[in-house]
């Protein structure tokens, strides 16, 4: 049942992480390295969780004599002991005859396992492993038994006087230590000084157990002396009990189930923290309102450039009536977007990105959504600018300079042609009056005076307004400075409102899997208050085995 419960965690735990890394929010190694948090169990290779033998094992390096150890335990060659190194190349189990192995692991190769089994009672509540060495250039060897290492409940290490401070193994034991129970032996003690176990007792202290167990053996062949085999012996068998199986099955659940929740609250702050995406915001805020100045600036030439194409020189011919200001300009307005944002200018909005992105690394986001959502952005850039440039231009020409000049321009416009008719028919009407009173009193007609006079006043009627028509034209060139400057100020806008709702996205995208976490993590801790740590000292006969480090657990 409890086995079930890790199970259930590490599943979903794993889920959830490949989850956040198919969206790229986490490395593949962060999902490696909860897959490789140990969910495995002794329990798991029997069928009944409850009612299992002790699984002991030998450990240590090659030639030390654990395969001698189990024969002498045995009482019979049940596993292979020899001079070649190594010997052991498989795993050898001996159990009782009652006792069934009903799950060996996938990952076992068969041909790696040989099973032997026996009648003796004394042995009845202990599986008996003696396993390859560690230490040897077959790394198969190691790694078969790393594979092995979570189906046990005690090791006994396994070393010799002239290599107990042997590498490999000692460094195994660190990293491996408090996941099991230990017990050491000194073995070849033919060979041994009683200074090398007060040492091996040292270093095995500084490790983090407090009063090690250490057993010193002599297991020559045909050779009968008195050393600490029994001792041994009768310690295991008196440690081979539904209690003691009990404690250490739950003790090894409970370091698993806080290893894989350490792990995963690490693995989580690879997501990135819940204030990174407003102080990205803020800063992106920073970068564009920088980058956006120095476009403006840098673009003032260009849009220069191009509105003089509207310049007078170049505007048609207002002595033909009828004339809009802007209609058929010089300048077509199409190719305005493309000329405006130029490589240069784009370069600088890459260049604003590829900052948003150092930062975004910098406060400790995943970099790789951010990346894909920004490629977008780089994209459409282009085109969105072009759009705003190209609509404010043809806006900005459409209704050049302002309301009131507008208003003075077609009313002097209106009155370069009315005055000038005015004054004709003023003209006309003093000729008749003239011509109809030098007819009634014969008199001096209009004569030369009048008729100049007249001329000047025509003409004084239609130059007058036509020069201040001329005066008042609104500029094409300033409306057309005034359109793209206004282009580019709004394209330049939403290009930083997009990023900004990107980021948003983005930092919904990370809330969401950090609460999903979160909940992993919640049910974590209430399954944990139904799960008890025995540690070590609680329980005497185990306190002795157990090592008080815990390297596994991340902080
Ligand atoms: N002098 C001495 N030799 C021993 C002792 N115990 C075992 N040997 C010898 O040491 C050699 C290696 O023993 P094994 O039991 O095969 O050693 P192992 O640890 O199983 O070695 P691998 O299977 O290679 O890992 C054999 O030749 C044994 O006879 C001992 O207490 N003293
Ligand atoms: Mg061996």
């Amino acid at each position: 049942m409890t086995t079930d419960v890790l199970h259930r965690f590490h599943q979903r735990a794993l889920t959830w992480a490949e989850t956040a890394k198919e969206a790229g929010w986490l490395p593949e190694r962060e999902v490696e390295r909860l897959r490789a948090v140990e969910a495995a169990t002794p329990a798991e290779l029997f069928g009944e969780e409850n009612q299992r033998p002790l699984v002991v094992a030998f450990f240590g390096g090659t030639g030390v004599g654990k395969s001698s150890l189990l024969n002498r335990l045995a009482g019979q060659p049940v596993a292979r002991t020899g001079v070649e190194r190594p010997t052991s190349r498989e795993v050898t189990l001996y159990l009782h005859e009652s006792v069934s192995i009903q799950h060996l692991p996938e990952e076992f190769p068969v041909d790696k396992v040989k099973i032997a089994l026996h009648r003796q009672e004394s042995n009845r509540d202990i599986l008996w492993i003696d396993m390859p060495d560690i230490d040897s250039v077959d790394t198969e060897n190691r790694e078969l038994v790393l594979d092995w290492l979570p189906h046990i409940d005690l090791l006994i290490y396994v070393v010799s006087p002239e290599r107990y401070r042997d590498d490999r193994g000692w460094r195994l034991l660190l990293e491996h230590g408090h996941r099991h129970a230990w017990l050491f032996v000194i073995n070849q003690w033919d060979k041994g000084d009683p200074a090398q176990r007060e040492d091996f007792v040292r270093l095995l202290k500084e490790a983090g157990f407090r009063e090690p167990l250490v057993f010193c053996t002599d297991s020559r062949e045909g050779v009968t002396t008195d050393d600490d085999f029994e001792q041994l012996a009768q310690t295991i068998r008196s440690l081979a009990n539904a209690h003691t199986v009990r404690q250490l099955q739950i003790r090894g659940i409970s370091l698993r189930m806080e290893e894989l929740r350490g792990t995963l609250r690490a693995v989580a702050e690879k997501v990135g923290a819940e204030d990174a995406f407003p102080a990205l915001e803020e800063r992106w805020r920073e970068i564009w309102q920088k980058t956006a100045g120095e476009l403006e600036q840098g673009l003032e030439w260009k849009i220069d450039a191009l509105a003089e194409r509207f310049a007078p020189s170049r505007e048609p011919n207002l002595l033909r009536r009828n004339e809009a200001p802007a209609a058929t300009s010089a300048a077509e307005p199409d190719s305005t977007g493309d000329e405006i944002w130029d490589a240069w200018a784009h370069t600088r909005l890459e260049d604003a990105l590829d900052s948003l992105v150092v930062e975004a690394d910098a406060l400790g986001i995943p970099t790789a959504p951010l990346r894909k959502r920004l490629a977008a952005v780089r994209e459409q850039t282009r085109g969105w600018m072009e759009n705003h440039l190209q609509l404010a231009l043809r806006a900005a020409l459409r209704k050049p300079g302002t309301a009131l000049q507008r208003l003075l321009y077609r009313t002097t416009g209106l009155l370069a042609g009315l005055l000038p008719i005015l004054a004709l028919v003023w003209v006309g009407y003093r000729l008749f009056t003239g011509y109809y009173q030098s007819a009634v009193e014969p008199s001096h007609y209009l004569g030369i005076d009048f008729a100049i006079h007249s001329v000047l006043l025509v003409l004084t009627a239609w130059l007058l307004p036509y020069l201040a028509h001329r005066k008042l034209r609104p500029s094409l060139q300033k409306a057309a400075r005034r359109g793209l400057q206004a282009g580019l100020a709004e394209g330049l806008t939403e290009t930083g409102h997009r990023v900004e709702k990107a980021l948003e996205e983005l930092q919904t995208r990370q809330r969401k899997l950090l609460r999903e976490c979160q909940e992993i993590l919640d049910e974590f801790d209430h399954r944990r208050i139904a799960l008890p740590v025995k540690e070590a000292g609680e329980d005497d006969a185990l306190s002795r085995l157990l090592t008080t480090r815990n390297a596994a657990v991340p902080r």
